[in-house]
Order: structure tokens, then C-alpha cells, then sequence
């Protein structure tokens, strides 16, 4: 079998997306989910000009040579760009590899290790109260595991709360828009949501939180000790992941789990926070982490030290990206968590998927590869549109972490 064609769909349902479609000789073809939020053409010439020129002509079958051609032999190892296209090559080929054997991927990475995948649903509101609100609506609802995030007093605009009714989207129409924070109004005022939540919601439903890179070591080992009479589920980058030792200080002063490596392309930007266990889950997914290959072996390594998945999921990780995830979700057994955030409803116009949420957890179907599908018809009506995730500056215009 051969690979005889391959070609990249950008496409604009609502937001940007860019799927691989590798094509061969007995007609079979799989998907791959190249999308990266405010990069997303810097990947398309990436494989276009770089990797496809050299996957046509192999065999399909050989995943793990050709993901190790594409990492070892691009001799820039690593970075956003090169491994969200080694991540949507490498998801094609496992997709290629289920329909050839008519096995939906997760059975050719161990079968099944549990029935459902419990994820977590986002969760925001103006205030406190309104969140609280919303919490109990989501419980209600079936979701047993919320994101809680809300506007702060104080400052204007919080990241990840919609102004208005809508659901929040990654990413804005146009360049960068910038916001403005405040630290010690944040650290203030967290531990009063998560109070207000709980007294809502009771003890049960499990509580998640972003903190999105803001804090300083110091800063997040401060508001790890005081979440914990509310027994978090985890705190998601307290800190920027850059300087892995910095989470020993967090860690010093705190029992409360972290989650962390949504920004990370490989195990490698693991080493410290795994080899120590700094943190509880690994936030990286398959389609920004090498892809399945990639993705099983970062789990196989975290496993060791007792470290679980909570894989990112957050809308601009495509239905291809997600269905990824999900089959490595199902497999593993060091699963912890799936974040859900529901495509837009135009989405389901260029793309058609095999899982289902019912009842606080995902479902998966059983088709043979991935189980997701492309209408490329459509796909060309949705022109790509510039968009930005937005920076964030404290009061004073000092550039920050957002
Ligand atoms: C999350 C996030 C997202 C990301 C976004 C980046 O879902 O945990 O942090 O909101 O910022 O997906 O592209
Ligand atoms: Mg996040």
C-alpha cells in the first residue's frame, strides 16, 4: 500500500480548522487534525512545503518510522508548528491503519479500558453568582465535572467570559485584542467563587479551574493552599509550564492536583514535572502532542508516576483532533478527564463524528478508524478569517501571561 496523494483543507465553519487528508493507492484515506489557534497557516506551509512532499510514495503502514522521520530528520526537533503537522500526519496514518483492518483505532492501541469518558463542561458567569448558577444547571444537566471561570471585580474583561449569552469562542475575529489584569484582585477573589460554588452545588460535582499561566510560583502555591477546603479537581497552569521547577513550589505548600501542558508539543517538555510529580494530568492532546504515536508514549511515561490524562479539548482542537483524543481516552488506562467544549453548530455542516455526549460522558461509536468525516464541498465555502486569542497586560500596560 502507498501513499499517493495528500492535501491540506482550511476551512472556516464559524472558526478556522485545518485537516490533512492523506489519500492511497487502494483508495483508503485518512484525517488528521493540523489545526493551531493564530497559526493555523503556518502549519498548512508546513506540511504543504515540507513533510508531504516526502509522505507521498511511503507506506501508510509504517507510523512509527515515518513519525520518526518527520521528527528526527526535520533536525529542529519539537516547536508548535512542526509537531502540529508531524501530530495531524500521524493521526491520518492511525486512521488509515483502522479502516484497512475495519478496527476503530482504539482498538488497535489496547481496546476499551472503561464503557464512557467523563469529561468536563465549561462553566462561566459574570460574577460568582452567576456562576454558581450555571454550575448547577451543568449538574443538573448530567455533567458530574465543571470548569468553573468568572469575571473578577475589578477587572474589565476576563478571558474565557463571554460578554454576553453566547458561548465563549478561542479566538476573536481580527488581530490581538488586548486585556487588562490584576493579580491580587484574582487571588482575592477565587476562593470566595469556588465557596460560593460549593455551597451551591454541594460536594460532589467535581470543580476545575484555569488559571491560564497568570500566577507566579509563590502566587499559585498561595491560591493551591487556599482551594483546598474546596477539594478542586485540579487547578489547570497555575503557572507557566516554561520553568517546570518552579511547580516544586506550588507543590511545597499545596495538595491541591495540577494539570498542565496544553501549550506543549512533547514528552520532552514533561521531563521535571513527571520525573518529579509536579503535577496530575497532562494537558497536552494527540493532535498538538506527535499525534496518537506520540500521545501513548507521553501517557506510558506519565503512568509510571501516577499521573493521569485530561486531555485539551477545547473548541479549536477539530471533531478529527477530539476523536483523537477520545480513542486514546477510551484505551488508556491512566485516563483522568476529557475537557468538552461543543463545536459550534455549523461545525457539524463540513464535519460529521461517531461520539456522542450523554449524561456527563462521551461515547464512542464504533467505526472502523477514526469515525470522523469531511465534506470537502463544504469545507471551501467557510474561507479561512484572521483571528486572534487576545494578550493580556497588567494595569500598569506590562505585557503578561494570559
Ligand atoms: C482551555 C483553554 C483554552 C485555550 C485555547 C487556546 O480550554 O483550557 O485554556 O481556552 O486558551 O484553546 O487555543
Ligand atoms: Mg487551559
Amino acid at each position: 500500500m502507498k501513499i499517493t496523494n495528500a492535501k491540506v483543507i482550511v476551512s472556516c465553519p464559524g472558526r478556522n480548522f485545518v485537516t490533512l487528508k492523506v489519500m492511497t493507492d487502494e483508495g483508503v484515506f485518512g484525517l488528521g487534525d493540523a489545526t493551531l489557534n493564530g497559526r493555523e497557516k503556518a502549519v498548512s506551509i508546513c506540511l504543504e512545503e515540507h513533510i508531504l512532499p516526502s509522505l507521498i510514495g511511503r507506506d501508510p503502514a509504517n507510523i512509527e518510522d515515518i513519525w520518526h522521520f518527520f521528527y528526527k530528520g526535520a533536525y529542529w526537533k519539537r516547536g508548535g508548528v512542526n509537531m502540529a503537522a508531524i501530530s495531524a500526519v500521524d493521526t491520518a496514518l492511525w486512521d488509515i491503519k483502522g479502516k484497512v483492518l475495519g478496527a476503530p483505532v482504539y482498538n488497535l492501541i489496547g481496546g476499551r479500558s472503561r464503557e464512557r469518558i467523563m469529561v468536563y463542561a465549561h462553566v462561566t458567569g459574570r460574577d460568582a453568582e452567576e456562576t454558581a448558577e450555571q454550575a448547577k444547571g451543568a449538574a443538573a444537566a448530567g455533567f458530574r465535572a465543571v470548569r468553573i471561570q468568572s469575571g473578577i471585580p475589578g477587572i474589565d474583561h476576563t478571558y474565557g467570559v463571554p460578554g454576553g449569552r453566547a458561548p465563549y469562542e478561542p479566538a476573536e475575529p481580527g488581530l490581538p485584542k488586548e486585556y487588562f489584569w490584576d493579580t491580587s484582585r484574582y487571588l482575592n477573589f477565587i476562593p470566595k467563587l469556588f465557596s460560593r460554588v460549593r455551597q451551591a452545588c454541594g460536594d460532589e460535582l467535581h470543580l476545575l479551574h484555569d488559571v491560564h499561566h497568570r500566577l507566579t510560583p509563590i502566587e499559585a502555591a498561595r491560591l493551591g493552599r487556599e482551594l483546598e477546603p474546596f477539594h478542586p479537581f485540579w487547578l489547570e497552569d497555575p503557572v507557566s509550564g516554561e520553568l517546570q521547577e518552579g511547580l516544586r513550589l506550588l507543590r511545597a505548600h499545596s495538595t491541591v492536583p495540577v494539570a498542565i501542558g496544553e501549550v506543549f508539543n512533547t514528552m520532552y517538555d514533561y521531563t521535571t514535572l513527571i520525573s518529579e510529580q509536579l503535577i496530575d494530568f497532562i494537558r497536552l492532546p494527540p493532535a498538538h502532542g506527535g499525534g496518537i504515536t506520540h500521545a501513548l508514549k507521553t501517557a506510558a511515561f506519565a503512568s509510571a508516576y501516577h499521573i493521569q490524562t485530561g486531555y485539551h479539548g477545547a473548541t479549536d482542537i477539530s471533531p478529527v483532533g477530539l476523536a483523537a483524543a477520545l480513542h486514546c481516552d477510551l484505551a488508556l488506562n491512566n485516563f483522568g478527564i476529557q475537557e468538552y467544549m461543543p463545536h459550534q453548530e455549523i461545525v457539524r455542516e463540513v464535519f460529521s463524528w461517531n461520539y456522542e455526549y450523554r449524561d456527563g460522558d462521551m461515547h464512542l461509536a464504533e467505526r472502523p478508524g477514526l469515525g470522523v468525516e469531511i465534506d470537502e464541498a463544504k469545507a471551501k465555502k467557510y474561507l479561512y478569517r484572521c483571528a486572534s486569542l487576545p494578550v493580556n497586560r497588567k494595569m500598569d500596560g506590562t505585557l503578561h501571561y494570559w
